[in-house]
């Protein structure tokens, strides 16, 4: 208590000299640390006992704060781009739900399971939400199987992240390490400084602001003692960043990409759930993961080449391991027995050094120009300009390929990601342009469940690139053109792979002279015209009348 006076008349003084407003906010949250953070409970025992069980957040509840808190909490939020107050109300060992499907709750796990290191990257992570992670880690693993953590600090601003961990942690009962950046080196760079210093034989990465739950450990473990090429993931369940309620996930969905290459989650398709003989305790093979959770075998993460060194800050690097992961040989799933929780954010609260698109461009050509062959053109299409962005040296990487004989995209589309956004068999990758009009089709950057629009060509790729797949789908990146009446405009909706109407029908080749260049929409048997009967900008099917109207050229965009 009396530290935090202290920080009132520090506060107090400052104010007189320091106008800026980030400088105040920042010190706000400085003087929360003065509060005693122990957790409340003893951690490493069950907690549940020694802590009323209705304090904010517990039981994974969303935490409500008081209209009179409200402008103070929205102040808070910007720090770290989650409700940070809300984070500092609730124990740092707060109880959670089990949400495991109930077939995993009496699963047996061997006894000698290999042991692991948790590594947990930081860039000025906030006080709670980092030592709840930490706290959950000790509280939910047994201690048996938990070698060190190791907390590594990325050149973070925040006093409290100093000295301050370092004496909190040295108290727990499992050990912690606190290793520091040099320099601000990004999370690639940051997790392997992590990995090379620990000593477990699996290593198991975590964002810092995550949440175990029981039982989450073992049956990764279990499954890498089984296979050591299996690199796995838990299911990541939804921690609100507005209330910090606990919100299970989906063992039903499994990570994919777009032609942005941003990750995305998608259904998991029927082929994989017949393979697990419908079984969801069994882990689902996932085309890719969404990065930050994963547990791995130390040597086989050696074996694989770690992580892409080049890669700057942020993003690419999940991608990057995915696909590396299968084209080499190994196997990459979700363990849906196996949950924790994660703060997902809408922005990011720290700064991203040279600029944020370019440095995610930057990571997504390298991991483009190493892993995906001539598949880099749909991002390359989509993205105009990236192609501009240096991406440095990739030589050691494509040796890496070349030493593990690597197989190719093609082979990976293929085998274990058939219902990729990325066709793996196309008959263009470009324009469509009116024969008419000499208008191209346009997502206008419209969403899901928008109509398409139609505009003038640029040839620049980007909203006007569509694909016409060898399934006879026109596609937009994971939309596809769709629709559902008679007349009806052209909707951009999510591909669903099962034709209906989604089904379009090309005829490129000069016959009849009329005939030609029609694009029929199956299910409806009308043809594409430039517009609808009400509205000139509008792409729509009508009744095919060889007009030039209702004419299409498919044409292959090259890149500058
Ligand atoms: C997701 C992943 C994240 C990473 C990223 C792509 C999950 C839940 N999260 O984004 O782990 O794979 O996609 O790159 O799958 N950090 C640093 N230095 C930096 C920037 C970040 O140490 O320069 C830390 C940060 O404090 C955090 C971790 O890296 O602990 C991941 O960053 P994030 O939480 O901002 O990423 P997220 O969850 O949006
Ligand atoms: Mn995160």
């Amino acid at each position: 208590m009396r530290r935090f006076a202290y920080c009132k008349v520090v506060l107090a003084t400052s104010l007189v000299w320091v106008m800026l407003d980030m400088f105040i906010l920042l010190y706000f949250s400085e003087c929360n640390k003065c509060d005693d953070k122990k957790p409340r409970g003893l951690p490493g025992r069950d907690d549940t006992m020694s802590r009323p069980r209705d304090g904010p957040g517990e039981g994974g509840k969303p935490v409500v704060i008081p209209k009179e808190q409200q402008e103070k909490m929205k102040e808070m939020f910007k720090i770290n781009q989650f409700n940070l107050m809300a984070s500092e109300m609730i124990a740092l060992n707060r109880s959670l739900p089990d949400v495991r499907l109930e077939g995993c709750k009496n699963k047996l796990y061997p006894d000698n399971l290999p042991r692991t290191s948790v590594v947990i990257v930081f860039h000025n992570e906030a006080w709670t939400t980092l030592l709840r992670t930490v706290h959950s880690v000790i509280d939910r693993s047994p201690h048996t199987l938990l070698e060190e953590i190791v907390l590594v600090d990325d050149a973070s601003e925040r006093d409290f992240l100093k000295q301050q961990l370092e004496r909190y942690v040295r108290k727990l009962e499992v050990p912690v390490r606190v290793v520091r950046m040099e320099q601000r080196s990004g999370l690639i760079r940051a997790r392997l400084k992590g990995a090379s210093l620990s000593t477990g034989q699996v290593i198991t990465f975590l964002d810092a602001h995550c949440e175990c739950t029981t039982g989450w450990l073992e049956p990764l473990l279990a499954r890498i003692k089984q296979d050591r090429k299996t690199v796995v993931c838990p299911i990541i369940d939804v921690i609100s960043d507005d209330t910090f309620e606990y919100m299970a996930g989906s063992d039903m969905t499994y990570g994919g990409f777009n032609w942005k290459l941003n990750f995305r989650w998608y259904p998991v398709p029927q082929r994989e759930m017949d393979r697990r003989k419908g079984d969801r305790t069994l882990p689902v093979r996932t085309p890719t993961m969404a990065g930050g959770l994963f547990s791995i075998d130390r040597d086989y993460f050696q074996e694989i080449g770690t992580y892409d060194a080049g890669m700057d800050i942020w993003g690419g690097e999940n991608l990057e391991i995915s696909f590396r992961i299968w084209q080499c040989g190994g196997t990459l799933e979700i363990v849906t027995c196996s949950h924790v929780g994660h703060v997902f954010r809408k922005a990011t609260p720290y700064t991203f050094p040279g600029g944020t698109g370019q440095i995610i461009n930057k990571n997504n050509r390298r991991l483009a120009e190493v892993w995906m062959d001539e598949f880099k053109n749909f991002f390359y299409i989509i993205s105009p300009g990236v192609t501009k962005v240096d991406y440095g040296d990739i030589t050691s990487r494509t040796a890496l390929r070349q030493k593990l004989q690597c197989k190719p995209f093609s082979w990976y589309l293929e085998n274990i990601y058939p219902d990729s956004q990325i066709p793996r068999h196309y008959y263009s990758l470009g324009e469509i342009r009116n024969v008419e009009t000499n208008q191209c089709l346009d997502n206008m950057a419209r969403k899901e469940n928008e109509k398409v629009g139609i505009f003038n060509c640029h040839g620049m790729g980007g909203n006007q690139v569509f694909s016409y797949t060898a399934n006879k789908e026109i596609r937009t990146d994971d939309l596809c053109l769709d629709v559902s009446k008679l007349n009806g405009p052209v909707m951009m909706l999510k591909c669903h792979h099962l034709k209906g109407n989604q089904l379009w029908e090309y005829d490129p080749l000069v016959r009849a002279a009329i005939e030609n260049l029609t694009l029929i929409h199956v299910n409806s048997n009308q043809c594409l015209d430039k517009a609808s009967e009400e509205d000139s900008q509008v792409p729509s099917v009508r009744d095919c009348t060889h007009t030039r109207s209702q004419q299409w050229l498919l044409r292959n965009v090259t890149l500058p």
